[in-house]
């Protein structure tokens, strides 16, 4: 075992054991398309309850706890195999959810995306419209709990592409390197109280949050050679 401590590249990213990082907004500032009530029980308790267990597990091999759980997630067959699965959930929680508040805001961004991401974004569907109805239809067709993804592949000239994750899973499980730009929760708990069974409506309304002009920074950021989730 040689866990080292994370890169200086990427220090914003804290290590171990985790905190619940603070939402950067009010429970009802995405309302109407998260209500109060969800995002508390979302952030308060499903996501400090991620954050809870991953630090539970690496407490038993306390030398991973010196690293940022983007970095442990990229090393997960690394690591003991008593943990492994339960970092794999736990961890992945922590690290989906963390990525989650961070590319929402209120208002969202009408303009949508622009630049290098809408040029990315239409070679490859054609339009963003298109775009939005390929990760919703990906989304929807997502068979019980897990994420939708947007992705670049810098391996491929940085090719954009929607993938779906099962359960907690997170993009840095994958063998080729595959950065989350955008991913939307597909659990239950993040919009059933308001949205009930209607995954479909949830995909859809959720457009009115995305905040565009951050995800164009983290295209920027990965092709630049930025290690982020
Ligand atoms: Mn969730």
């Amino acid at each position: 075992m040689n866990a080292q401590p994370a890169a200086a590249h990427e220090t914003a990213a804290p290590v171990g054991p985790y905190v619940l990082p603070p939402l950067k907004f009010a429970y009802d500032a995405l309302e109407p398309v998260i209500d109060a009530e969800t995002m508390r029980l979302h952030h308060d308790k499903h996501h400090q309850g991620y954050v809870d267990k991953v630090n539970e597990a690496l407490e038993k091999h306390s030398e991973w706890l010196g690293l940022t759980i983007e970095e442990i997630l990229r090393r997960l067959k690394e690591l003991p195999e008593d943990i492994r699965q339960t970092v794999r959930n736990q961890g992945g929680g922590h690290a989906n959810h963390q990525f989650f508040w961070k590319i929402m805001t209120p208002g969202g961004a009408p303009a949508g995306p622009t630049g290098d991401l809408k040029a990315a974004i239409e070679t490859e569907w054609g339009s963003f419209e298109a775009f939005k109805a390929a990760f919703e239809t990906a989304g929807a067709g997502h068979f019980g709990s897990g994420w939708v993804f947007l992705v670049c592949r810098p391996k491929r000239s940085f090719k954009l592409e929607i993938l779906t994750l099962p359960n907690q899973d997170s993009v840095l499980l994958q063998e080729e390197p595959a950065p989350g730009l955008l991913a939307c929760d597909l659990w239950e708990h993040a919009y059933y109280l308001k949205h009930r069974n209607a995954r479909a409506a949830w995909l859809k309304a959720w457009w009115d949050v995305v905040n565009w002009p951050y995800i164009g920074e983290r295209l920027a950021g990965v092709k630049a050679g930025k290690k982020q989730l």
